[in-house]
């Protein structure tokens, strides 16, 4: 029986994508099963280890400039001569964002997932924050024309964050889904290009 909840799946193949995962650091202990589930689905779909390349930023706040510039430094990498590759840039702790520009011409990476765990506390933050993150997000991949998968969980405790990231047993791990939904948008980026 299908279940209510999420889209109905279809499978593609993403043996020649290039897929990039930028995650938050606040709340790590659920940002690590997110970002594993992702990976995980991104490797059963065919995506080569070697191509799946892992960022991180402090908060969800930044997470749209981080993906901009992962974006537009994998652009910039696949037009110029002896740059780094996607391998050199997991191997690497950070990417030096002061050394790149935008506006290059071809997109190296066929997907972004962007991931982050917002809990709401007694403030305001919360809200200014998904707010914040949810359109900045949209925009990058509006004015990129690379798919960024929305990977922000925005809950009301931490119980409600674990369940979604299947931790204990409990819930589902929504990383699963934003693996496939990167694999399904790059490779329909490509067909709709
Ligand atoms: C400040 C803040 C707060 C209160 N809560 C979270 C959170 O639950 N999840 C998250 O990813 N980030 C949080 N942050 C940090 C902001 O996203 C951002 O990193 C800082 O405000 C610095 O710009």
């Amino acid at each position: 029986m299908s279940s209510l909840k999420g889209p109905t799946p279809q499978q593609h193949d993403g043996s020649g994508l290039r897929i990039g995962i930028v995650h938050a650091r606040w709340n790590e202990s659920v940002i690590a099963p997110l970002v594993a589930g992702a990976k995980k689905k991104l490797l059963a779909c065919g995506v080569k280890e070697s191509n799946i390349v892992v960022q991180s930023c402090p908060g969800s706040f930044e997470l749209p400039f981080a993906v901009q510039r992962l974006i537009s430094a994998s652009q910039i990498q696949s037009t110029s001569a002896g740059a780094p590759s996607a391998t050199d840039l997991l191997a690497s702790s950070t990417i030096d964002l002061t050394s790149l520009s935008s506006g290059a011409a071809s997109g190296a990476f066929d997907a972004i997932i962007a991931v982050g765990v917002l809990i709401k506390g007694e403030t305001m933050h919360f809200e200014y924050i998904a707010d914040a993150a949810s359109h900045g997000l949209m925009r990058v991949q509006l004015d990129t024309g690379i798919p960024v998968i929305f990977g922000v969980l925005t809950v009301l405790s931490d119980e409600q964050a674990q369940a979604r990231a299947g931790i204990n047993g409990k819930g589902h791990n929504h990383g699963e889904d934003w693996g496939l939904a990167a694999v399904e948008m790059g490779v329909k980026r490509r067909e709709w290009t």
